[in-house]
């Protein structure tokens, strides 16, 4: 699952790096889903020659996107999801090594922070917001955890079935933590690569940190959304 939103500088490559003949010969079927946040630029018209899957998402947000993925991932029936960002970040020779770690019932996450950081990848406030996050991520809800807000995760079907999810924007992946912190659904950690993105960060560092610091905050005290989906 591929989330976007004006992606059409970084698509096609991550699209021809997915190693779909690797994961074959492993007996997967695979199927490429792009779930678009409503691109201006050429994404989806890429998105849909290379004859990937499109969801145009309802409402805004990587979150509001991601949650609409899920659902669909659910009533299709697949085994096992991967998520990773579409700006050219992360490195889709990878997917294979997160697959191969995911614990029963669970969900891995890619880690940038303990993994191949490139050095010109992240910015400084980035690295301190993100060490600082997951800090408080963990001094909250107490399940290790090393790079909360990575864009690279793979999930078990049972642990997708079990997340219990609201959040609209970048909030997602800290939001997936405390639901499996407070569910008890496992995590394994994978180190990865991390490299400079490709186009325009949606992102704002500060506003965007907030929101996921009073997402974790907001789940400490009240463990599961409101309302659900
Ligand atoms: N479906 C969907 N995807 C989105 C939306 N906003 C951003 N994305 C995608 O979510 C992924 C993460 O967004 P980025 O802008 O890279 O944010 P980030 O990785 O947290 O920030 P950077 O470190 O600055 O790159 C990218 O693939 C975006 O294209 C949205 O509203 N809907
Ligand atoms: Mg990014």
């Amino acid at each position: 699952m591929l989330p976007t939103l004006d992606e059409e500088g970084a698509l096609q490559d991550i699209y021809s790096r997915i190693p779909i003949e690797k994961l074959k010969n492993r007996g997967y079927s695979t199927r490429v889903v792009v779930v678009d946040g409503g691109s201006t630029d050429n994404t989806v018209s890429i998105a849909e020659e290379l004859g990937c899957e499109v969801i145009q998402q309802w409402g805004e947000g990587k979150g509001a996107g991601m949650r609409q993925g899920f659902k669909k991932f659910l009533e299709v029936g697949d085994d096992e999801l991967v998520m990773l960002d579409c700006d050219g970040t992360y490195h889709p020779e990878e997917i294979t090594r997160l697959l191969d770690s995911i614990p029963k019932n669970g969900i891995v996450i890619g880690d940038r922070l303990h993994g191949n950081l490139h050095s010109n990848a992240m910015t400084s406030t980035n690295w301190i917001g993100n060490q600082l996050l997951t800090w408080l991520a963990v001094a909250l809800h107490g399940k290790p955890i090393y790079d909360l807000c990575s864009g690279f995760w793979a999930f078990s079907r049972n642990a997708i079935e079990r997340l219990q999810l609201n959040s609209m924007r970048f909030e997602i992946e800290a939001e997936m933590y405390t639901s499996c912190a407070h569910r008890d659904i496992p995590i394994a950690h994978v180190p990865i690569t991390y490299s400079k993105r490709v186009g325009e960060a949606k992102l704002g560092s500060i506003k965007d940190g907030t929101s996921i610091a009073r997402k974790l905050i907001i789940r400490r005290i009240f463990p599961t959304p409101h309302e659900e989906r």
